[in-house]
């Protein structure tokens, strides 16, 4: 794999890899840059690691300590034409598809702001950490603009569309203990480092599970919330039963039934 990039850090160390936006004397905008290099990555990692070789758990963080990362790159958007404003969009939004679709679990780990761009990608993962400095919100009505990488859909469907409504008419600061009282974040950390490390104690105790069993209850998870409950119950049962044909599901319930640890290979 390609880990070589301007903007971003790639490391995998103990199969999980952190994905880092590296442009901190911009708090982490999002350039156009930024967003084509993280395409390239995710699908080059998406496509390597179809047999969870190259890593079993995904981070996403920001630079140093004071952002996240701060959103769009707002003057890099101040040219650009309606064609090319919409490109962008939907280039966004594919980074955010890819986050999703990613076959193992990505912890947003969210240090300081994390507005705009940068709280839609953060909820493109498949839960939030934060710092207890984070800030988030959709400031983008303050710029006359509106979200573009899918902050007016994700931030319903995680806090409730009343709630979503007035952040995003606001475009007011959320401070990270409300963020995690709606549901936004999952857990708080005194620091960095600490949320770091809380990351990959985690991960590696999901790690202990089928991986092949996560990637379908995330892939189950996600697409279900596209449906109305009886379609996502019918995507449900065809995954349960599709499960029963994987060496993981053998070794898990023999191992439970032997009372041994289970070897799970994600096959
Ligand atoms: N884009 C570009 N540069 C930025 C951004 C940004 N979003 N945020 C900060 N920077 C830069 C600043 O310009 C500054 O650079 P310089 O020193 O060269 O002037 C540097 O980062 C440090 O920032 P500040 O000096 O402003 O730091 P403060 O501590 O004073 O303030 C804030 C921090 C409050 C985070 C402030 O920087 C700020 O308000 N930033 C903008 C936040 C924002 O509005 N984000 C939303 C952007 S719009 C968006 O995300 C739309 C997403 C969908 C796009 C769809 C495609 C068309």
């Amino acid at each position: 794999m390609n880990t070589n990039y301007e903007t971003l850090l790639f490391e995998v160390e103990n199969d999980i890899a952190t994905v880092t936006v590296n442009r901190p004397k911009a708090l982490n905008a999002l350039s156009e840059q930024v967003h084509t290099e993280l395409n390239s990555l995710l699908r080059e990692f998406k496509e390597a690691n179809k047999d969870f070789s190259v890593a079993k758990g995904m981070i996403l963080t920001g630079a140093e300590d004071k952002a996240f990362i701060a959103g769009a790159d707002i003057k890099g958007m101040t040219t650009m034409t309606a064609d090319e404003a919409e490109a962008f969009a939907r280039l966004g939004q594919d980074n955010t598809l890819l986050f999703e679709s990613l076959n193992i679990p990505v912890i947003a780990c969210v240090n300081g702001y994390a507005l705009g761009g940068g709280c839609e990608m953060a909820m493109s993962c498949d839960f939030i950490f934060a710092t207890k400095t984070a800030v988030f919100g959709q400031p983008e009505v303050k710029l006359g603009l509106i979200p573009g990488f899918g902050g007016t859909q994700r931030l319903s469907k995680l806090v409730g569309r009343n709630r979503a409504k007035e952040i995003t008419y606001s475009g007011r600061n959320v401070a990270v203990d409300e963020a995690k009282e709606i549901g936004l974040v999952v857990s708080i950390f005194e620091s960095k480092e600490e949320m770091l490390a809380g990351a990959v104690t985690y991960l590696s105790k999901m790690m202990r599970n089928s991986p092949l069993a996560v990637y379908e209850a995330k892939r189950v998870m996600n697409e279900g919330n596209d449906l109305v409950v009886s379609e996502g119950l019918n995507v449900e049962a065809k995954a349960f039963g599709a499960i029963f044909n994987s060496e993981d599901m053998k070794e898990g319930t023999a191992a439970f039934v032997e009372k041994r640890k289970p070897v799970f290979t994600g096959k």
